[in-house]
């Protein structure tokens, strides 16, 4: 049985144009509720708070509100250069909580973050990026609320773990340790594959899931990657005697690639 590795399914990336995503004009008799009465329409509102960056991936954190409504409004992102000639990232609807951003403006809501979505892209090195909020009334007109130049790396970081100790029992197998990407930090998790009698390509594989249990000594010893991270796992195995047993760590970009944790003998019976 060899590993399931597959495409990363977090990550998307849009190619569609902003005019191919730009709805029909609406009339003005359609527009929702203003928390601040107004003649005409007002274009969006906004700002880029923080810009980060790992091999394949961007992070783009904001918030944008259209003055005539309190509805959340799409943001688009593009890569590479301007609307017209980057790469289109459809952020979806600015609706995530932002209290700071709801006390600044009164009546709009707090739904209007954009978080930190993750960007696939192809590209590396300095890439220009342009942030766009889209109207609320008219797809057509948008503002920029942010435009700079994120550094992205051109190599994959490799994740990194542990393989803390293995036990055998009645045809069942238990591993425990750690395993977390390197190239993101927080709350991104990565899976763990375990392998049973031989590697990979001769082992009898486990999918044990995401690494993403409660290990506070891991919480505390690697900063910036406050998060879950570890793995505990049981399961059937229909080995039997004193075999080895394998765990990788599968990247968090790149699902081809990984990381041997370790290999711990155990006795099956
Ligand atoms: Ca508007
Ligand atoms: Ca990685």
């Amino acid at each position: 049985m060899s590993l399931r590795f597959g495409m990363l399914k977090t990550l998307s990336t849009p190619r569609k144009s902003l005019a191919a995503l730009c709805g029909p004009v609406l009339a003005l008799g359609m527009w929702s509720a203003s928390p601040l009465a107004h003649a005409g329409n007002q274009l969006p509102i906004g700002d880029v708070n923080a810009v980060k960056a790992s091999w394949g991936i961007v992070q783009i954190d904001g918030w944008a509100i259209d003055p005539d409504t309190s509805d959340s409004i799409p943001v688009h992102v593009y890569l590479g250069g301007p609307a017209g000639s980057g790469e289109l990232h459809d952020l979806g609807y600015a609706n995530v909580a932002r209290p700071d951003v709801a006390a600044a403006y009164p009546g709009y809501g707090l739904g209007h973050g954009t978080a930190y979505n993750l960007l696939s892209t192809a590209q590396t090195g300095k890439v220009p990026y342009y942030v766009y909020a889209i109207d609320g009334q008219d797809a057509s007109k948008h503002t920029l609320i942010g435009n700079g130049t994120v550094n992205i790396p051109m190599t994959n970081k490799l994740p990194v773990g542990s393989f803390d100790g293995a036990a055998g029992g009645n045809g069942m197998v238990t591993v425990s340790g750690w395993a977390l990407d390197p190239d993101l930090r927080g709350g991104a998790i990565i899976p763990v594959h375990v392998y049973v009698g031989g590697p990979y390509d001769s082992g009898e594989g486990h999918d044990v899931g995401e690494a993403d249990a409660s290990r506070p000594d891991v919480t505390a010893a690697i900063p910036h990657y406050d998060s879950n991270h570890g793995y505990n796992a049981t399961f059937l195995t229909a080995r039997r005697g004193t075999v080895p047993v394998y765990v990788y760590a599968i990247d968090f970009q790149d699902a081809h690639s990984h990381t041997l944790l370790g290999i711990h003998n155990v006795t099956i019976e």
